[in-house]
């Protein structure tokens, strides 16, 4: 049977079907050092990851046989594909499918965000109600909104947010047909929105491009959701920015050095923090592991993969 090194958990469902079809050694990046490679390193003809993890450059040099790598996520920016086709390693992701989820947490945070649900969920448990009423929040109905890459991700972001105002506009690289306003770079976005959602993916032309002069622009009043990676948002200028009043708000799924989150981010009052969550869901997960599947069984089967990026 082939083998396949698993580098993080999937579905139960796809992971019965992995186990059925695949000699599988699963292992945590930690614990790879040059003693396990030396007893499992030959073997290994194909990995199985998250985007969060990937396959680190080192890794997928010190296999071989590795002849393909199914993400169990949409990300690939923690896979190098340039090295992945220099050895002739297959990469799939699975995109289309959690779509949906993450831009309906993109909602989720903004609300939580913006009317203070985490807050009023833990004056009811503490027993508080009855000697006091919560602060009064925010509305975000009317907010004019802007989106930080308007793929796939973003539009669904943007269509949800329809529902909720007439004002919403974007970033990306180039203008793109469709009812929504274009701004050419983050600072525009941010100097014309109330929420700014960061939907891109992550990329060296993404690193840290939302930090101190867009929060700047956005202001006291203005508000930061980031559903799509962490390394997109200068976390050190978000803490600063936050402290210091200058941004009002953050509702973060996704962190810079998951799954450590800044003790200071962690004690502020005005934000609210998920961990890496968006396309955690019964459903989304098990289609992400079984489109994960396909690609690796179409690979050894010698089929055309599904959903491919190198
Ligand atoms: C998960 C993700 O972290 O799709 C992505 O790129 O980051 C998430 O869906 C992960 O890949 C789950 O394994």
């Amino acid at each position: 049977m082939t083998t396949i090194l698993q580098l993080c958990p999937i579905y139960p469902a796809a992971q019965a079907r992995l186990d059925a079809g695949y000699d599988v050694i699963a292992a945590t990046l930690e614990v790879i050092d040059a003693a396990w490679l030396a007893e499992h390193a030959a073997t290994i003809e194909g990995v199985v990851t998250g985007g969060h993890l990937g396959v680190p450059a080192a890794l997928m040099t010190a296999l071989p046989q590795l002849k393909v790598i199914g993400i169990n996520g949409v990300g690939y920016d923690k896979v190098d594909l340039d090295l992945a086709r220099s050895r002739g390693v297959r990469v799939a992701n699975t995109p289309d499918v959690l779509t949906d989820d993450v831009a309906d947490l993109a909602i989720g945070l903004t609300l939580s965000l913006l009317r203070q649900l985490p807050q009023g969920d833990a004056h009811v448990r503490a027993g508080k109600w009855p000697a006091g009423e919560v602060a009064l929040a925010r509305k975000l109905t009317g907010k004019r909104i802007g989106i930080f890459g308007l793929g796939r991700i973003g539009r669904a972001v943007a269509k949800r947010f329809s529902g909720f105002t007439d004002v919403i506009a974007y970033t990306d690289v180039a203008p793109q047909d469709g009812p929504y306003t274009y701004y050419p770079n983050p600072v525009a976005l941010a100097a014309a929105c109330d929420v700014l959602v960061v939907c891109a993916a992550s990329s060296a032309s993404t690193r840290k491009v939302i930090g101190a002069e867009v929060f700047a622009a956005l202001g006291p009043n203005g508000v930061v959701v980031n559903v799509a990676r962490g390394a997109i948002v200068d976390e050190a200028a978000l803490i600063v920015a936050l402290q210091s009043g200058g941004l009002g708000g953050a509702a973060l799924d996704v962190f810079e050095d998951e799954p450590r989150v800044p003790d200071s981010l962690r004690a502020m009052a005005n934000v609210v923090l998920t961990p890496h969550i968006a396309s955690a869901t019964h459903e989304t997960r098990q289609a992400m592991g079984d489109l994960m599947l396909d690609n690796i069984d179409a690979y050894f089967a010698g089929k055309p993969m599904p959903t491919t990026v190198a």
